[in-house]
């Protein structure tokens, strides 16, 4: 308790200008207190975090070229090659569908309108190396050591760091902390994949147009990629082999693609692809399976998308040799709620951890709290539940909680009230833009004080929607207190707080009027 006050009242004097002792732990044992291997979301969070608590730190972050030879920064996933890339070029898409709508609202456009790919992609990769910069004078500010190297363990407290030139050193560290995240799959097994297809990793970084794209996997990272080059004007094909974002609430999951297939994306539901072959002329001939129908089909495309998943990058990090379980099937890092893995010293956080969301905020947050504790700042875990996102397809969908089925699971169909409604953004209504799939859905427990178990949204600002509902969660809100809630008119938001109707009454569902 001493030691808390004291501590306490430094932190008051550094209000003040004074310097607070750094609280070195390695005296002289190790080389740092943390050594974090990974400089993304989840790694870049963690290391400042700890050393703006007096640790001793250094992060290695080493970005291993994609298969078609693609190379970023510093960063990460999210800043080089997933969330920053792809909300830009989805807002690109969305200034397509602005610009149509304008005409509506009086603006004269001159025709034909056309989009130049060289230059939004420029514009987004200067935007992506500004924050690489932005990351290596943060690290540099908060006085953490920046290696860019690989890095692998050779025991719980020696890391093997090599760059790129191939010169190695060892630096040692009381604690380590993996934050190396995922890259994409390849379907090895399809003749062609490798060769001649690209991955999300390639995509953001391309200078030249992909052209007429066939985007395999439905999962939210490709329906993105194929929303966002349907909306700058390109033909893009999703091939789905079962259901589309698997792990999201169906409902809302067909009314994405309803929209999408509305919106000029072609969907081959039931397929597989069989192989890529590339043609004298340099187009793609892709040919797949129909799985019911069991018929081959082919057709030539300009690029092949492959959006088939993430593997952690767990290979190379020597962690078996150490000690660290991972899960056989996944090769994700087996963690406690701590984040610390079979090895005591050793945490995970992130991508490369099994049963963690695959976002960036998650990562962030786990870092930083991991830090504090580390630090012996704090004892707060990271709760994984809850975690609001949102999936930025041309009708974007957002979501917090339980999606309709996992609420009828857990609870049963009896014990659960779902409330819907089909509303229209006034921003379609001039424009007469068609709102069939504006819809929301509050998933609540049936009985007691009716806790809100599941939120779900579709329509524009999906994201800026349920970031605020995410925060009613966080409290635990009842549907009364949602209904309680004073809209705020006109907005898509204020039709959560109004809504009435619940499918079990079988009435319609369609908003009209205020
Ligand atoms: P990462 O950010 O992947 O960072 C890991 C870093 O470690 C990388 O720089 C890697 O090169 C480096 N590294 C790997 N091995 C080594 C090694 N041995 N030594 C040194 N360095 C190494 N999330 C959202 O919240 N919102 C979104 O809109 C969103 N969109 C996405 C879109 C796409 C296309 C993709 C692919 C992902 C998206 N995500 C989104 C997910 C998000 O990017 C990840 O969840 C997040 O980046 C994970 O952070 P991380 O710290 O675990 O790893
Ligand atoms: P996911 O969520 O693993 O989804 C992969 C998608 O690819 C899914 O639709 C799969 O269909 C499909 N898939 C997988 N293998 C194949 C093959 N061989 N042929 C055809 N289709 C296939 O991956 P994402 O990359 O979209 O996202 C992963 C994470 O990255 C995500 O959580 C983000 O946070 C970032 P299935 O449903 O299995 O039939």
């Amino acid at each position: 308790m001493a030691a808390f006050y004291s501590r306490h009242r430094l932190k008051h004097w550094c209000s003040f200008g004074f310097q607070l002792p750094k609280r070195n732990l390695t005296a002289g044992k190790f080389d740092y207190d943390l050594v974090v291997i990974g400089g993304g979301s989840g790694g870049l969070a963690c290391s400042k975090e700890a050393a703006q608590l007096g640790q001793k730190v250094a992060v290695l972050d080493y970005v291993e070229p994609s298969v078609r030879g693609t190379k970023w920064g510093l960063g990460g996933t999210c800043v080089n090659v997933g969330c920053i890339p792809k909300k830009l070029m989805h807002q690109a898409a969305l200034l397509g569908s602005a610009m149509k709508d304008a005409k509506k609202y009086g603006w004269q456009i001159p025709e034909p309108v056309s989009h130049d790919w060289a230059t939004m992609a420029e514009a987004v990769q200067n935007y992506v190396r500004s924050l690489n910069w932005g990351h290596r004078v943060q690290l540099q500010d908060r006085k953490v050591k920046y290696l860019n190297m690989k890095g692998s363990l050779v025991d719980e407290h020696t890391i093997r760091c090599v760059n790129a030139r191939g010169k190695e050193m060892t630096v040692t560290a009381r604690n380590v902390v993996l934050a190396t995240g995922g890259r994409p799959k390849y379907p090895t097994h399809v003749p062609g994949a490798l060769e001649f297809g690209i991955s999300s990793d390639d995509l953001f970084w391309l200078k030249e147009s992909p052209g007429k794209t066939l985007v395999v996997g439905a999962s939210y990272v490709g329906l993105e990629c194929a929303g966002f080059l349907t909306g700058i004007g390109l033909d893009a094909t999703v091939m789905v082999r079962s259901i589309a974002l698997r792990g999201f609430d169906q409902q809302m999951s067909r009314l994405v693609t309803e929209y999408m297939e509305a919106y000029g994306t072609r969907f081959s539901w039931g397929c597989v692809p069989k192989k890529v072959e590339k043609l004298p002329s340099g187009l793609l001939q892709v040919t797949w399976t129909d799985t019911q129908s069991r018929q081959e089909h082919q057709e030539t495309f300009d690029s092949v998308l492959w959006a088939v998943g993430r593997s952690p990058e767990t290979k190379t990090l020597n962690l078996k040799q150490v000690g660290v379980k991972l899960n056989g099937d996944t090769g994700k890092v087996i963690v406690a709620d701590d984040e610390r893995t079979s090895v005591p010293n050793i945490y995970a956080i992130g991508d490369i951890a099994q049963s963690r969301p695959e976002l960036t905020p998650t990562a962030i947050h786990a870092g930083r709290l991991l830090a504090r504790r580390l630090a012996g700042d704090s004892s707060k875990l990271m709760d994984y539940d809850n975690v609001p996102t949102t999936v930025f397809t041309p009708l974007e969908y957002g979501c917090v909680g339980l999606s309709e089925e996992e609420a009828e699971r857990r609870y049963g169909k009896d014990n659960i009230e779902v409330y819907h409604a089909f509303y229209k953004p006034l921003e379609f209504t001039v424009a007469e833009r068609d709102a069939s799939q504006c819809y929301i859905k509050v998933v609540c427990e049936r009985d007691g004080g009716q806790r809100v178990l599941g939120l779900h949204f579709t329509g524009p600002n999906a994201g800026e929607v349920t970031q605020g509902f995410a925060l009613g969660f966080q409290c635990g809100f009842t549907y009364a207190q949602l209904r309680e809630t004073v809209g705020i008119h006109p907005t898509c938001a204020e039709e959560l707080t109004k809504i009435n109707i619940t499918k079990r009454s079988g009435l319609d569902a369609t908003v009209t009027g205020c």
